[in-house]
């Protein structure tokens, strides 16, 4: 079975995505997911430009082969375009190859290892009344884990509030909990960690005592913080029992996560922005946190987060796959897959997509009382409508960014 023909679809519903689709002569077809969000167009390049020309005639049974293939012949290793693009061409072959043995992914990854894939959402509010409303309309909709994001006194826009798509000017333009922005700048967004620390184990106290000590909340820190910030914020959140703080410092110097872990027993999740097992290394193996966050769409596909699943598992480490708005259907179904199939599972992450984006993706995947289930046809269960697709031409968008009250650019 050989691979035919390789495409790459850039399309925007309701907002970028970048998708691979392999057909091989048996007339089979593969989906991948290759969206990163605000950089869409680099990967879709490296795909188009780099990578079909060396997919046309190659065995798609050889995944492991063909990842492999693809990382090193590159030379240049790791990167998130690199990565996202492997991914989608990893994702695209379990696809075909699932089809091609009539069953879903899950199935040849192990099966199933649990009925259902417990999902958190994200609930917000710029005021606590705000978020009690948004946490009640999560648990109506049957979520059973919530995460909670709110707005901080003095301060205008923030990660994770919902609070810009009732303005005038962005209304329709975003996701309500979704940052990326269609416009032809990235947006700013103030940020002051000292109001931030004060503030936020307040919004947890009151939070617990609504809702009480059972609901799983979570509360993603956004890379903001010190280390000794971040283990000052952990232990504050210690009383409200948190299921994780997530991104509590930038994590590109692992090691930091030692000091945050030696003074808080707040789970600790990390990963989104990671792309291989590297970045893990030293926190998996000295046990600094309690989640692997990464995507399949981030992190070369299944072939390599099962990997670092795997490598987690050792330590007693569980998974947190991302699943935002900006992973495609195509890689929130992979997700589900091997959610459903891995021993050391935790939670995943699951925003609904917009209208426009489910028609454009059609899917199999279910979400009912707060469980996630990837369904049970042949392959990943995800297929593209490419007359839909083409009516949504890319719409350039940004990610916003931080500045302090001096100006100085902080970390988003
Ligand atoms: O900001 O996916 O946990 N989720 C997140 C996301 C990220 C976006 C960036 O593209 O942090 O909302
Ligand atoms: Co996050």
């Amino acid at each position: 079975m050989k691979i035919e023909r390789a495409e790459v679809i850039v399309t925007s519903p309701d907002r970028n995505f970048v998708t691979l689709k392999l057909t091989t002569d048996d007339g089979l077809t593969g989906l991948g997911d290759a969206t990163l969000n605000g950089r869409e167009l680099s990967v879709a390049s490296y795909l188009s430009d780099h990578v079909v020309p060396l997919l046309i005639n190659r065995d798609a049974h050889r995944i492991e082969d063909t990842w492999q293939f693809l990382y090193r012949s590159a030379y240049w290793r790791r990167g998130p375009v690199t990565m996202a693009a492997i991914a989608a061409v990893d994702v695209a072959l379990w696809d075909i190859k699932a089809k091609a043995a009539g069953m879903p992914l899950y199935q040849l990854l192990g099966g199933a290892s649990r009925n259902g894939i417990l999902a958190y959402g994200h609930a917000s509010g710029a005021t606590t009344e705000g978020l009690f409303d948004s946490i009640r309309s999560h648990q109506e909709q049957g979520y059973r884990a919530i995460r909670v994001q709110t707005g901080v006194p003095g301060l205008n826009a923030i990660y994770g509030v919902a609070a810009n798509r009732t303005t005038e000017g962005n209304k329709g333009k975003r996701y309500d909990y979704e940052p990326a922005q269609r416009a032809a700048l990235p947006a700013e967004e103030d940020w002051d960690t000292r109001s931030y620390l004060r503030h936020l184990p307040t919004v947890f106290e009151a939070v617990r005592g609504e809702f009480g000590p059972e609901l799983p909340l979570l509360h993603d820190g956004h890379h903001r913080m010190t280390p000794i910030q971040a283990a000052k914020l952990g232990k504050a959140l210690e009383p409200y029992d948190l299921f994780w703080l997530e991104d509590c410092t930038p994590a590109e110097n692992q090691e930091a996560l030692r000091l945050v872990r030696q003074h808080t027993t707040t789970p600790l999740a990390i990963g989104e922005i990671f792309n291989t097992v590297w970045d893990y290394q030293t926190l998996i193996r000295e046990q600094l946190i309690d989640y692997v966050r990464s995507a399949v769409t981030h992190t070369g596909g299944i072939t390599q987060l099962k990997k670092i699943l795997e490598f987690a598992a050792q330590y007693q480490i569980k998974s947190g796959i991302h699943g935002p708005t900006d992973i495609s259907p195509v890689g929130m179904a992979a997700a589900l897959h091997l959610d459903l199939a891995i021993h050391n599972f935790g939670i995943q992450e699951y925003m609904k997509h917009g209208e426009k984006t489910n028609a454009t993706f059609q899917q199999t995947f279910t979400f009912d009382d707060g469980y996630l289930h990837p369904g049970d046809q042949p392959g990943i269960g995800v297929e593209l409508d490419l007359d839909e697709a083409g009516k949504y031409p890319y719409q350039t968008a940004y990610l916003p960014f931080n500045r302090l009250a001096d100006g100085t650019v902080h970390d988003w």
